[in-house]
């Protein structure tokens, strides 16, 4: 069997998404997700001038000689761009071998060590009342997780709350230009000590809350929240600080018993693994498709798993729904799995483009025993939703200092 053709496809139901189909010469195919946020063309071309030309007649079972040779066959290692385009190959070629042997992925990874994949959603508000709001409605839907993030009285824009804007193209004012928010950190512990007071007041010690900081803190910031915390009892606090020197999380850890996530932004298992070997953290955060795929998370989690650490894959609305698909079968198989972000399927759009069997009951997601990644991507319906350059937004202090995370 052979690499017969990659397609590369960019659409944009609400979010853009990065889609890759690669095909073989008897016709199976495997889809793969190599969305980048923000820099989504500079994967594309990655992939088109400098991957899909060295895979093309090269035989798609030798997922882990692929991975080596498009890792460290390139000189350049590591990095968002490389790492986000391995990864589409990778979870593709899982998606092939799962067809072939009429198996799940989670089949090949060694089988399901729980029923289902445990979910935690988001409530977003523009007031803490509105946050609360919203975290009944997840309740009532079932979920025993909830994630709570509230604007914060004072500052302009918070990062993550949209209000009555749609996603962040609106909110730059229609214009392909990376919106500007605010930053306090003042304002915010005054807010969300209030927001986690009137949460666990209303809600009471049954459900499971988490708080995402998005980077905005020093580490001995990170260190008093963390205690601030304690009485809250939080499942995870995410991103409390950046951790480019990994040994800064020795500061949060020594003050606090508050648990860390960390890593949605990560690469690979170098950019954790100091983390991860001093136990500095609880839950590391990579996403499949920013990572290098199904074979690279699987080697984190298992690496994280003789140190006590979980693994809690990134999923906001920017990862596509072959990335979901790709963590469902991590996730069932991972020993060591704590908890999955979700933030629901998409809108119709998204529907139409990725068909799968994926259903949430009771906060639990659950898969079917399709073969592979158990997702189809519809071409036709993609290309009715062209590309729209989006960002993230940017952060300043009220002084105007960039203040990024
Ligand atoms: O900022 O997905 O946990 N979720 C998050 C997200 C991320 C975006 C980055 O592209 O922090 O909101
Ligand atoms: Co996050």
């Amino acid at each position: 069997m052979k690499i017969k053709e990659i397609k590369v496809i960019v659409c944009s139901p609400g979010r853009n998404f990065v889609t890759v189909k690669v095909i073989t010469d008897e016709g199976t195919y495997g889809i793969g997700d190599a969305t980048l946020n923000g820099r989504e063309m500079a994967v594309v071309a990655y992939l088109e001038e400098h991957v899909v030309p060295c895979l093309i007649g090269r035989d798609p079972n030798e997922i882990e000689d692929i991975w080596q040779y498009l890792y460290k066959g390139v000189y350049w290692r590591k990095g968002p761009i490389t790492m986000a385009s391995i990864a589409a190959i990778d979870m593709a070629l899982w998606d092939i071998k799962g067809k072939i042997a009429g198996l799940p992925v989670y089949q090949l990874l060694g089988g399901k060590s729980r029923r289902g994949v445990t979910l935690y959603a988001h409530a977003n508000g523009e007031s803490i009342n509105d946050t609360l709001d919203k975290v009944q409605e997840h309740i009532d839907q079932g979920f025993k997780a909830v994630r709570l993030q509230s604007a914060i009285p004072g500052l302009k824009v918070t990062y993550g709350v949209l209000g009555d804007k749609k996603d962040y193209f609106e909110l730059q004012g229609n214009r392909p230009l990376p919106p500007e928010e605010e930053w306090s950190t003042q304002k915010y512990f005054n807010s969300i000590v209030d927001l986690m007071r009137q949460a666990r007041a209303r809600f009471g010690n049954e459900v499971e809350f988490l708080h995402d900081v998005h980077s905005r803190l020093t580490p001995i910031e990170s260190a008093r929240l963390g205690k601030l915390m304690e009485e809250f009892n939080l499942l995870f606090l995410e991103d409390a600080s950046i951790a480019e020197n990994q040994d800064s999380y020795k500061v949060i850890r020594q003050h606090t018993t508050t648990p860390l996530a960390i890593g949605e932004t990560y690469n690979t298992i170098w950019d954790c693994k100091d983390l991860i070997q001093n136990q500095l953290i609880d839950y590391i955060r990579v996403a499949a498709t920013h990572a290098g795929g199904i074979t690279a998370l699987r080697r984190i989690a298992d690496f994280a798993s003789i140190y006590n650490v979980k693994i809690a894959p990134h999923g906001a609305p920017d990862l596509s729904p072959v990335c979901f698909a790709a963590h469902m079968h991590l996730n069932i198989w991972a020993p060591n799995f704590g908890i999955q972000e979700f933030v629901g399927f998409g809108n119709d759009k998204s529907k139409e483009i990725f068909k799968h069997n994926f259903t949430v009951e009771n906060g639990m997601a659950y898969m079917s025993e399709a073969p592979g990644l158990g997702i189809e991507f519809d071409e036709e319906a993609a290309l009715k939703y062209p590309y729209k350059r989006s960002y993230l937004p940017v952060s300043r202090l009220e002084d105007g200092t960039l203040w990024n995370w």
